[in-house]
């Protein structure tokens, strides 16, 4: 029994012994940062890894991260890449974008990285006074942090569904709307080849080259993002392998089974392999280790891109909550076992672009657009939590008079223009707008330069609400 003068037993008193030696070498967490592609995740980590390293010097950055608010903090550093896996993630690079004159935002990426950080602190309340005594004082916690695509969470659906079934719920979303307009040679190229001629790898590939072609064009040209398969849009280091050679095609409610030799067995097939070679191994070798998660949601950005976006993207929202919703039936627990995820935190980005006094709605908003409520009763409102924020404040908040009264705005400086301007984006609402609400657009929003940024890790980022999200993510392993 570790006996320590003045403590007396500790058995009796922790009731179980923590491993002492283990807690000073230090443990580890993952965090994953994930959220459809210009969510803001790359400006997200490039921020958070700038404003741990810089919170020794500038502690006012990050108060509310409590190991820092508390000045508990001794060290945090960028640990090597030496043994990792993944690709590094480029924050030197992204930094030194964010610091130059005229200052620019980070490259996009497409695929999945990892960076990591050392947090050493004093540990809090009796285990830290008793490491105080056997190392120091000190505690290490390696926080590992991994940027993977959100569009890859849209593929769990996939996981219970077979190819009849796929096809049978894509194709009629792209016989509406906009997505008509933009499937348009698709539409036509599948019209003229059923599931039962004879199948052709030629004919195949070109249904493949045209569906992935209109998954990019509804991404990039109109903002939409309920686009599956995940991969297609976001192929990471997939290379381009023919088992990815697949599209949907039309398969009616009668048809289970595809003949032997028929387009839609081939189709069938590669479908099966992708589920199993790409969905499933994701979860398998990766999701299962995140425990702790955020989920960066562009509430703003979907609301500036119109109705057809905007829902389109509460279905992706909709998509995406499955991967963090367990059941005991689930596919999910199917996948990753008794795996957990600890924690997972929704967050608005971008939150400077609106005043303060708005960013509360847009928390509703997006707890409005996804089924979020239920999920967090029956979590029990523990591990999920949602909150407005901004990894890069960009603006400040300021008042303008008009029409003699006076309307709260941000101040900031567009890109490209030669001074700042106050902007008064309109309101956000705090339930997703009728579709008769949508005659005039909500919100109107330029994208803003970054703040001045010193490269060095000693001043930090200006931001709203990092160090709030990061407490509710690790600060539990930082007591
Ligand atoms: N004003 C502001 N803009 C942001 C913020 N985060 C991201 N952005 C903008 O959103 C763009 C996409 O962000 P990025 O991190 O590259 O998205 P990713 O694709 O999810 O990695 C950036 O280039 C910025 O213009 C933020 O906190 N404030
Ligand atoms: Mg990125």
């Amino acid at each position: 029994m570790l006996k320590i003068p003045g403590l007396g037993d500790l058995g009796d008193w922790l009731g179980e012994v923590p491993d002492l030696t283990e807690l000073a070498r230090g443990s580890t967490v993952w965090l994953a940062v994930t959220g459809l592609s210009r969510a803001g995740k790359t400006v997200f980590i490039t921020s958070l890894v700038h404003n741990l390293l810089s919170a020794l010097h500038n502690p006012n950055r990050m108060p509310l991260l409590k190991v820092v608010g508390d000045g508990r903090l001794i060290a945090a550093r960028l640990e090597g890449a030496k043994a990792h896996l993944l690709p590094r993630f480029p924050y030197a690079d992204n930094i030194e974008t964010m610091a130059k004159t005229p200052a620019g935002w980070p490259q996009a990426t497409a695929d999945i990285s990892e960076i990591g950080v050392d947090i050493r602190f004093v540990p809090t309340g009796l285990i830290g006074e008793l490491l105080g005594r056997l190392s120091g004082g000190a505690a290490t916690l390696k926080l590992r942090i991994v940027d993977y695509p959100g569009e890859w969470l849209l593929d769990l659906p996939l996981m219970s569904q077979s190819y009849a079934e796929w096809s049978r719920s894509m194709l009629p979303l792209w016989r509406r709307g906009l997505r008509a307009e933009i499937a348009q040679d698709f539409l036509q190229f599948i019209g003229d080849h059923p599931h039962n001629e004879t199948s052709s790898e030629a004919v195949a590939k070109q249904a493949h080259d045209l569906y992935r072609a209109l998954l990019v064009t509804a991404r990039d040209s109109h903002g939409l993002s309920y686009l599956q398969p995940g991969r297609f849009v976001r192929p990471g280091t997939l290379s381009d392998a023919p088992y990815l050679w697949f599209a949907p095609l039309d398969v009616a409610e009668s048809v289970d089974r595809f003949a032997a030799g028929s387009l839609g067995a081939l189709m069938e097939q590669r479908f099966e392999v992708y589920k199993k070679e790409v969905v499933a191994k994701f979860y398998q070798d990766y999701f299962r280790n995140y425990g702790r998660q955020i989920v960066l949601v562009d509430v703003l950005g979907a609301l500036l891109a119109g109705r057809e976006a905007f829902e389109d993207a509460r279905l992706a929202t909709e998509a995406i909550l499955q991967s963090f919703r367990y059941g005991q039936h689930s596919m999910l627990s199917k996948l990753i076992g008794s795996a957990r995820i600890e924690k997972v935190l929704f967050a608005a980005t971008k939150a400077d672009h609106i005043p303060d006094r708005q960013r509360e709605h847009l928390s509703a908003l997006m707890r409005n657009m996804a089924a979020l409520p239920a999920m967090q009763a029956r979590g029990g409102g523990g591990n999920i939590d949602i909150m407005p924020l901004a990894s890069v404040a960009s603006t400040v908040d300021g008042t303008q008079e008009i029409d003699g009264k006076r309307v709260d705005v941000v101040i900031g400086r567009p890109v490209g223009a030669g001074k700042q301007a106050k902007f008064f984006g309109g309101e956000v609402p705090i339930r997703p707008p009728r579709p008769d609400a949508w005659g005039a657009p909500f919100l109107d929003i330029p994208v803003f330069e970054p703040p001045l940024i010193d490269p060095a890790p000693v001043d930090g980022i200006p931001h709203i609400n990092l160090d709030l999200a990061l407490d509710y993510l690790i600060g539990d392993r930082l007591r």
